[in-house]
């Protein structure tokens, strides 16, 4: 286990199917860490409130399910990492999603001159996912969490992102969780997959 203070210098990828609990576990996480969770999701859909340039165009493919085009995505997280608090470490919550974003972050790692330690994927059933974006729904009023967009982002996962599963295991880098269950033992069976023990 780390020290307390400072910052844990990991290089940290949460994955996973829409609905798998990511920004939910990617706050305790890096939160345990001292590194900051960086959520493409939420970056775009703080833009989207704002009505900034990059959320007026990120809504379109939002609102239907599809992922905001590489170029957009790869420039936005690449500021992102370039800011003071990323220096040390973060955790990726929701990204890369695609091979080509896979290429653009090896890109920024091995520029620094660091290497990302782990990718915590975490599995949960169809039927779970649909149940728990369904609830959402009625709590936050996500304008993607409508039955039809949540069926379209689970093509959108399979075919462009669950591929690479395979990559991340091939590197050695893959750290499968089950992620059913309560919230607190998920985020139990992260720590133990890590060989990180919270007091
Ligand atoms: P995200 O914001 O990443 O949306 P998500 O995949 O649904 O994950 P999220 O983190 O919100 O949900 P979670 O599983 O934690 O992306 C939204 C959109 O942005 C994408 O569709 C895409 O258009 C765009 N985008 C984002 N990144 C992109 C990229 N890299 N490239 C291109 N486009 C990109 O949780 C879901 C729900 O389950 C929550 O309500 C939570 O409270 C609940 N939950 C979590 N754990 C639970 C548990 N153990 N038990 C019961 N409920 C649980």
């Amino acid at each position: 286990s780390h020290d307390k203070e400072t910052p844990s210098h990991m290089r940290l990828i949460m994955m996973g199917p829409p609905g798998a609990g990511k920004g939910t576990q990617a706050k305790f996480i890096a939160g345990h860490f001292k590194i900051p969770a960086i959520s493409t999701g939420d970056i775009f859909r703080a833009n989207v409130s704002r009505g900034s340039e990059l959320g007026v165009e990120a809504k379109r493919f939002m609102d239907a399910g599809d992922y905001v085009p590489d170029e957009v995505t790869n420039a936005m997280v690449r500021n992102r990492i370039d800011e003071s608090d990323a220096v040390s470490g973060f955790l990726l919550d929701g990204y890369p999603r695609t091979v080509a974003q896979v290429e653009e972050l090896d890109g920024m790692i091995t520029f620094t001159g660091h290497k990302l330690d782990a990718v915590v994927v975490l599995t949960v059933d169809e039927e779970e996912i649909v149940q728990r974006l369904l609830q959402r729904a009625q709590t936050e009023g996500r304008a993607d969490d409508t039955e039809d967009v949540i069926r379209r982002r689970q093509e959108v996962y399979a075919e462009q992102t669950e591929p690479l599963i395979e990559v991340y295991r091939n590197r050695g880098l893959l750290v499968e969780v089950d992620g059913m269950g309560e919230v607190a033992d998920v985020t139990m069976r992260i720590f133990e997959a890590l060989d990180e023990v919270p007091e």
